[in-house]
């Protein structure tokens, strides 16, 4: 284990990227202002599925380029990437043979985003790694968590994983080349045979593969997640990481400007790493495909600050 640790014990730092259809309406529903992290409007606004789907008619970056994005994060210092491949709100970030819910078959952009950074990142030598929301799914009938759309005909969890997590964790880990990292996210009650089967699946398929703690409680994975906030003391986790946005909400919304300063971004990251840990930071791209000035600055101004101070 400590050999497959290594390198992610190593690394320090990483990049996270929260990108999805939610970046068209950015935060706002029907001209209002939708209170917290852009990625769950569709939660927060209580937007009907049919409605909330039109968003990906919409959805065309068309000035995305996964050259760039890995050049930035390698000039920040950055070792990794983690991006999400499907978030709550169930969309899928990549050509899914389990759901046509997905960035190629459903909106005018067609291009597999997950499938050119992965090439990217090998290309530029990053490790690479996927988000995936296992159980939040707010589009599918058998996901957990949507509680506001009336015209969901429900059916079990069990059938929801069978039919589609299940399938697009093994596309997501068989067709995109070495898989670093799968990060897991909001774990809710269900049955135990399909977590075990999520679980088996990611390591069978991948064996060095690097897990963190939030598939179910019978999996510690390989870390331990801190979000936002990172640990006031010394965790007694061997190997932990603190994700945290560079500005206020992880997905993008056209009204954050809450930057963290560079200064207090560069102190993030001594005070993780001092202690042990890895700081993955979260860049928003927008639904033209590229990141705001602010947070391109910060990322460059870090690996100035890098160059400088390191020993080589
Ligand atoms: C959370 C999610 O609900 C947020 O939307 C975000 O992805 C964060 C990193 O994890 O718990």
């Amino acid at each position: 284990d400590a050999e497959r640790m290594q390198w992610w014990e190593e690394a320090r730092f990483g990049m996270f990227i929260h990108w999805g259809i939610y970046t068209v309406p950015a935060g706002f529903y029907q001209g209002k202002p939708v209170s917290n992290s852009a990625e769950w409007i569709m939660n927060k606004g209580k937007i009907p599925i049919a409605e909330y789907e039109k968003y990906a008619d919409q959805f065309n970056p068309e000035k995305f380029d996964a050259k760039e994005f890995v050049a930035l994060a390698k000039q920040a210092g950055m070792k990794y990437m983690v991006i999400t491949a499907k978030h709550h709100d169930g969309f899928s970030m990549f050509d899914s043979k389990a759901t046509d819910y997905n960035i190629v078959d459903a909106t005018p952009f067609k291009r597999d985003v997950l499938k050119e950074l992965a090439k990217e990142c090998q290309k530029q030598g990053l490790k690479f790694g996927f988000y995936y929301s296992q159980a939040q799914d707010w589009h599918h009938p058998g996901g957990m968590g949507n509680s506001w759309d009336k015209t969901l005909k429900r059916v079990s969890s069990d059938e929801y994983v069978y039919e589609k997590a299940l399938p697009e964790v093994k596309q997501l880990l068989t067709e995109y080349g070495p898989i670093a990292i799968f990060w897991w996210d909001t774990p809710r009650a269900m049955t135990k045979s399909v977590v075990d089967s999520l679980h088996h699946i990611t390591t069978a398929l991948q064996p060095r593969i690097i897990t963190n703690d939030r598939l179910g409680d019978d999996y510690p994975g390989d870390h331990k997640t801190f979000e936002r906030n990172g640990p006031r003391h010394q965790p007694e986790a061997r190997y932990w990481e603190l994700c945290q946005p560079v500005s206020g909400s992880w997905g993008y919304r056209r009204d954050d400007n809450k930057f963290k300063s560079i200064p207090n971004l560069i102190r993030n990251l001594i005070d993780q790493s001092s202690k042990g840990g890895n700081y993955l930071l979260n860049v928003s791209p927008t639904n033209e495909g590229v990141l705001k000035p602010e947070a391109v600055e910060r990322m460059r101004a870090i690996g100035k600050w890098m160059d400088k101070n390191s020993e080589a």
